[in-house]
């Protein structure tokens, strides 16, 4: 038995630590746009038999194959026996009335229905193996299968959403790989990247879930979470790797809100901050249930193209999260001209549906110039599809809080990396223009 005060002593050992080495890393990066190598992107409308694309038709061929390479050379593949071998049980554990601030100087409320259920993914292969995920649902009190919602996972638990006593103490997973219980001092902790009530009342449900529930994130050689479905998918260059795993979460989670009329599933905007910005761009890639995809300082293995080595590089982020990726993209540490493939080629697999992405400015480290220019160069692909993309003739970052664009979204804002109020605002005015 480990002592609590053991536990959080090495928990915080274990942070200062990685920021000690992640401060030492962003440090050496490089931040200087002289400095970013002259490089050639990879033509999304060129396909590997130098066909060129110009219509739906010849876009459906090549996508295919784009798709293909980001499964051998970026995220890993995925399992393709969806759902024959993996049942979904739900329970309903809560659901109860609350009262939510809409914003915090107007003083203004709105009534929402907070609801629990606990989905157990059961591997008929194996019966012993059992992954529960754990959603969390904020949605507008006369919810219907008419509603729009929000979808995205969380960093730290469901507790730390909203400050409501109501929601469970979840399990969570600490920095020593130990799944402890949440605690009652952590809820609301994140609730500044969460305005539930912002959301609510502008006529959207949020179903979120903590991203540790489907795969802890460190790397243990694919043995826990969801992986160990699959052992298969393992030990392979193209293995199924923890952004291709959370991604798999998202998409039972849209099994599930398929097989309820609690909300419009036609209408879901898959959104993600970071390492979630990247899972939640592979998500929807993989999955054109997701009708409107937006990610948030997802930077390198996100939007920002690899190829400016700027910021955080693929040698670093494989070197340290070596779960995130698939071994075969290990082949491109400080080799990025090597892909076939590069981040502005991950969004266009999203056409035409609608894809936000947004940048801070201090977010340095994530690349701000290459999330933008990913944004910009997967515009085309949109144009093929008869919609307008990001609409500009040159690639001139907009200026601080101006979002831009109309299938594809952009803004940069000023501060740091983070998830703000001004952030959400511009999601929601996204998805009512896209939705409505
Ligand atoms: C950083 C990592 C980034 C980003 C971030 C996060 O340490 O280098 O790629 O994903 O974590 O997810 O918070």
């Amino acid at each position: 038995m480990v002592a609590p005060n053991q536990i959080i002593f090495s928990v915080f050992f274990s942070l200062a630590l990685l920021m000690v080495i992640q401060d030492a890393d962003a440090q050496d990066a490089n931040y200087d746009e002289a400095k970013v190598p002259i490089y050639e992107l990879p033509n999304p409308l060129l396909s590997t038999d130098g066909t060129k694309v110009d219509s739906e038709q010849s876009w459906a061929k090549r996508r295919v194959e784009i798709l293909q390479l980001f499964k051998d050379h970026v995220y890993g593949a995925l399992p393709d026996t969806l759902l024959k071998d993996i049942r979904i049980k739900s329970d309903t554990i809560k659901e109860v009335q609350i009262e939510l601030a809409v914003g915090s100087e107007t003083g203004e409320t709105v009534t929402a229905k907070l609801r629990e259920v606990k989905l157990s993914l059961v591997s008929d292969n194996q019966p012993d193996n059992q992954v529960d995920l754990n959603l969390l649902m904020f949605l507008p009190l006369n919810h219907s299968n008419t509603t729009p919602a929000f979808l995205g996972y969380n960093f730290q638990g469901n507790h730390t959403v909203n400050a409501s006593a109501h929601i469970t103490l979840p399990t969570v997973w600490n920095k020593d790989r130990q799944s402890v219980l949440g605690t009652e001092e952590h809820r609301g902790s994140q609730a500044g990247r969460w305005p539930v009530g912002l959301i609510v009342s502008k006529g959207f449900g949020l179903v979120t879930a903590y991203y540790g529930d489907i795969d802890p994130d460190f790397d243990d050689q694919f043995q826990n979470g969801v992986h160990g479905f699959y052992p298969k998918l393992q030990n392979r260059p193209d293995n199924w790797s923890s952004i291709g795993a959370w991604s798999w979460g998202l998409q039972r989670v849209m099994d599930f809100l398929e097989s309820e009329a609690l909300i419009d599933t036609s209408r879901v905007a898959l959104l993600g901050h970071s390492r979630l910005g990247k899972t939640s761009l592979w998500a929807g890639a993989t999955d054109d249930r997701f009708a409107i995809v937006i990610s948030n300082n997802s930077g390198c293995g996100g939007a920002a193209l690899a190829r400016r080595q700027y910021g955080e590089t693929v040698g670093r982020i494989n070197k340290v999260f070596p779960h995130w990726f698939c071994e075969k993209h290990k082949s491109y540490n400080d080799n990025e001209n090597a892909m076939p493939v590069d981040q502005h080629m991950l969004i266009s697999l999203i056409a035409p549906r609608p894809v936000y992405i947004a940048s801070a400015q201090e977010d340095r480290w994530a690349d701000p110039t290459g999330e933008f220019l990913s944004a910009f160069h997967a515009s085309p692909v949109y144009e093929v599809l008869g919609k307008k993309g990001l609409d500009i003739e040159q690639p001139d970052m907009p200026e601080i809080e101006h979002p831009i664009g109309e299938s594809v979204g952009y803004h940069i804002r000023s501060g740091k990396h983070d998830v703000t109020r001004y952030d959400w605002e511009q999601f929601l005015k996204f998805a009512r223009r896209h939705f409505e």
